[in-house]
């Protein structure tokens, strides 16, 4: 009988084993986070209704102030320079600026790569004038569908302000909308410039003081049920800066604690708090010159712990807040985070952040959202994050499976329908 060289089953390395159980589950999650519908709960995105407070096509991608400020990075154009330039002009600079000069390799520049190809449209031609041509073709109403699909977006939530005197007009003669565009009431003027705009309510029939006299609450209250009620609202929303102090003897707070949280428990809301940002801290970049800074995170505990019969939505500007974030929420089931916002919406920190909240929290947060203010970016600021999200969460079923907890199919978009958008919907309705 031949000898046969003993044959030693090696065991797989377990960095093997690892790559063979992340294998396993790549593609059958990659195709589950990419096939399941998200609900974008903050955009600045109009339905078309809204007509010229819509953005899209290529010359509002690139335009978008993010790109504006990484243009002035290599460009010594004068600011006022580049403002009394047409958006055509505009966008003519920072292409030849970020796209040919530069490779566009940064977030923001990749994006409308993303969204280019995805449209059909070839980017490395640079024929700028083919691509205007294309976009010129296009019917908004049909364009926006075809965002949605590409994107697989099914709902996306605008950010509405009555203090905008641009979108106010549409809402008083009032407005027929598609269901897939619903609203969120955005207050920022009202809590954070109360002095200013006081004098504006009561122009529109509120009758307030700058003092906030019981009166005065009760007619901000109204203001707040009326455009509730005008939008169909679906949260209260308000940025705040990292130093935003509650409870406290401010303006701010007072609206807070006697209008706002008690409006909200009536109307049964959430109230969306985004802690974190500088408003115009280089103010001749007019939009994108915003800055931030790290939160005083004990405010966001304190409307929790003080208020537990609201509902509060958070996302939160720095990187540095995250952990802290992630924290809050494991103490207090009246606090839903969401997103990766802003200066954090970047494939290193999408990913950390996603990390860190399945580990914290499992599935009950929402994963991302676009912040878009240009529709066809849903197409990119979707399609990259999905492919983060299913990378972290193949890495999880691997890690599930490794433990002898093999999920399965159901499962699996059980938790996707959860983490884009299913989550802030069970919330809300709770
Ligand atoms: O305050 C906000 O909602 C921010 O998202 C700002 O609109 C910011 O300019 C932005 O668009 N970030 O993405
Ligand atoms: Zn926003």
């Amino acid at each position: 009988m031949q000898d046969f060289p003993m044959i030693i089953p090696v065991p797989p390395s377990a960095h093997s084993r690892a790559q063979n159980a992340y294998a396993h589950f790549a593609g059958r999650v990659e195709k589950i986070v990419a096939g399941t519908p998200a609900y974008d709960i903050h955009t600045h995105l109009y339905d078309a209704a809204f007509g010229p407070l819509l953005l899209w096509g290529i010359d509002d991608m690139l335009t978008y102030h993010y790109l504006v400020a990484e243009t002035f990075r290599h460009s010594d154009i004068p600011y006022d320079a580049f403002w009394k330039f047409s958006k055509k002009e505009q966008a003519d600079l920072i292409w030849s600026t970020l796209f040919i000069e530069h490779s566009p390799i940064s977030e923001a520049c990749r994006g409308i790569l993303t969204t280019l190809n995805e449209l059909g449209l070839d980017a490395r031609s640079g024929d700028l004038p083919a691509i205007r041509r294309w976009f010129a073709e296009q019917n908004p109403r049909d364009y926006i569908a075809r965002c949605m699909e590409l994107a697989n977006v099914g709902t996306i939530c605008m950010t509405n302000s009555p203090f905008d005197d641009e979108e106010r007009p549409f809402w008083e003669r009032g407005i027929e909308r598609d269901e897939w565009f619903t609203a969120a009431l955005r207050i920022d003027p009202l809590l954070l410039s109360w002095q200013q705009t006081a004098p504006r309510l009561s122009s529109w029939g509120y009758h307030v003081t700058n003092e906030l006299t019981d009166s005065t609450i009760s007619n901000v209250r109204r203001f707040l049920a009326d455009w509730t009620r005008r939008m169909d609202a679906r949260f209260v929303m308000v940025s705040l800066p990292p130093d935003f102090a509650y409870p406290a003897n401010t303006d701010s707070a007072q609206l807070i604690e006697r209008a706002v949280l008690p409006h909200c428990r009536e109307f049964g809301l959430p109230f969306a708090v985004m802690p974190g940002v500088i408003r115009a801290i280089n103010p001749l970049l007019r939009m994108a010159g915003d800055g931030m800074a790290r939160t005083n995170l004990s405010t966001l505990a304190n409307f929790c712990a003080q208020n537990p019969e609201n509902k509060f939505l958070a996302t939160v500007l720095s990187r540095e807040n995250q952990h802290e974030l992630c924290v809050l929420a494991r103490k207090f089931r009246n606090l839903h985070i969401f997103g990766c916002w802003w200066f954090t919406n970047v494939p290193s920190i999408i990913e950390e952040m996603t990390r860190m909240r399945i580990e914290l929290l499992g599935t009950s947060f929402t994963a991302q959202h676009s912040d878009a203010r240009v529709m066809d970016q849903i197409i990119y600021k979707w399609s990259h994050s999905r492919q983060i999200i299913a990378r972290v969460l193949t890495e999880k079923y691997a890690g599930l499976a490794a433990a002898g907890w093999e999920p399965n199919k159901g499962e699996m978009e059980r938790d996707a329908r959860e983490l884009l958008g299913g989550a802030f919907e069970k919330f809300c309705e709770t």
